[in-house]
């Protein structure tokens, strides 16, 4: 379960702060990172806080899952010839900063030392 309400991520759904919007239909929203860290770097967002991360949504909702991948398969066919690495932090000590599910979609060369 998510441990801070609201996230940045549903601030920004919310329009309470701005962010480049990529996409976004009923059940996610991508929008660019701030702190790119390839050419292209996405976050397809679950408009739902309900999950803190993919394991969680994993076992949650397999479906919305599904469609937060074939979002980020749109994206990277727009933007990368459809090949993309798809990360999701999973863990502060894996790197993750925000507790509101997001899949990292990258494509181009990633930074130097980064995954995402
Ligand atoms: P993670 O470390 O996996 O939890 O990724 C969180 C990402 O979210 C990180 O790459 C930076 C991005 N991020 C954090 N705050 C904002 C924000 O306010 N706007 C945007 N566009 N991205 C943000």
């Amino acid at each position: 379960m998510s441990t801070s309400t609201p996230s940045v991520f549903s601030k920004i759904i919310a329009r309470e702060i701005p962010a480049a919007i990529v996409a976004e239909d009923d059940r996610v929203i991508a929008i660019e990172d701030i702190e790119p860290k390839a050419p292209v770097h996405v976050l397809v967002i679950p408009k739902t806080e309900e999950y803190a991360n993919v394991s969680e949504l994993a076992a949650g909702d397999p479906d919305l899952l599904a469609h937060v991948v074939a979002t980020a398969q749109r994206i990277a066919d727009e933007r990368a010839d459809g090949q993309f690495r798809l990360v999701f932090n999973t863990g502060e000590a894996a790197g993750q900063t925000v507790f509101h599910v997001h899949a990292h979609v990258l494509a181009g060369e990633l930074q130097e030392g980064t995954l995402a």
